[in-house]
């Protein structure tokens, strides 16, 4: 039989959207021992006169995007991420401990992580404990990207265009942080193509909590559905918390207990760097409020 190569745009229950390299939508069905398939995959599938085509193969993934469901399971959102825009907005003001949250998570998936300031159109809101200003630095000089935009002016829009192009990408934040319009911005069309994608699956209308990876006009891939952008990542152990703290990684393994967790114990190579200044305080009270979450 021969096996075509595609990417799975979407999933309608048993039933998948993927796209061919001729960029051809197909109606497939996964075979019975691939039902984890999901939106991002690369496939393998072979085509059929009768009814759908059939997806043979899920190639090996870069990283799988899970959450965590009402009911505790873990549950694949999509595959193949190779950059998450973390959007964050001069209000609801930046909850910084979050910011760190998702960050972690992004580094566990070993995917790029930009960071975007969004309503720069309005004035900051009273400023808190923390100075949004100093916050953005530390974040830059710790590598990662901040970008400003105004999805009310479209400020800063091309320069986010231009960071998405050639990538698959999603948007992630808290409630309010205006990802919605952003993805307005970037998908002018996007009820279009849903429309489109939707038509002659016999399920009506795409149900909104399906995970689909659009193009964007100026190039780059973007999945999205309201249940990947308001995703909030899980819990992780002590570990793999302090491993997503980048700048804690040189001083891991250097603690006086091999098992030490950086919160009470003497002898602490990360604490040892807070006080060396070499760690900066707010990221590392980040750390302990997750850790003890
Ligand atoms: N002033 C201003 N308001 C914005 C901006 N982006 C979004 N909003 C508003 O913020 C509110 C929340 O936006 P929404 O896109 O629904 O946020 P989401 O919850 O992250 O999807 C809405 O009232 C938007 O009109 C912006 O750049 N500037
Ligand atoms: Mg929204
Ligand atoms: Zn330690």
């Amino acid at each position: 039989m021969l096996n075509r190569t595609g990417r799975v745009l979407t999933r309608f229950g048993a039933e998948l959207i993927i796209e061919d390299e001729t960029g051809r939508r197909l109606r497939c069905t996964a075979r019975r021992r691939l039902q984890d398939v999901v939106c991002g995959d690369h496939v393998t599938w072979t085509p059929s006169d009768s009814g759908n085509h059939v997806v043979t193969g899920i190639e090996p993934r870069r990283n799988l995007l899970e959450r965590v469901d009402p009911r505790g399971q873990r549950r694949a959102v999509a595959a193949n991420i190779d950059q998450v825009v973390l959007i964050i907005a001069r209000q609801p003001p930046p909850q910084w401990p979050l910011v760190d949250r998702y960050l972690v998570a992004i580094e566990a998936l070993e995917a790029r992580a930009v960071i975007v300031m969004n309503k720069v159109d309005l004035e900051e809101a009273a400023p808190g404990s923390d100075d949004t200003g100093q916050m953005e630095s530390l974040y830059r000089d710790l590598g990662y990207p901040m970008l400003h935009t105004s999805a009310a002016t479209g400020a800063g829009l091309g320069e986010l265009r231009a960071r998405l192009a050639g990538l698959t990408s999603i948007l992630l934040g808290q409630s309010g942080v205006g990802k919605s319009s952003l993805i307005k911005a970037l998908l002018p069309d996007e009820d279009l193509r849903i429309g489109a994608l939707s038509e002659g699956t016999g399920e009506g209308r795409h149900t909104t909590t399906a995970a689909t990876l659009y193009h964007l006009p100026d190039g780059g891939d973007l999945i999205d559905s309201p249940g990947v952008r308001d995703f909030t990542p899980p819990p992780l152990q002590a570990e793999a918390l302090a491993h997503g703290f980048v700048e804690f990684r040189p001083h891991l393994g250097q603690c006086r207990f091999h098992n030490c967790v950086h919160d009470r114990e003497p002898g602490c190579a990360i604490k040892a760097a807070v006080d060396a200044g070499e760690i900066s305080e707010p990221r590392y009270k980040s750390y302990l409020a997750l850790k003890r979450s």
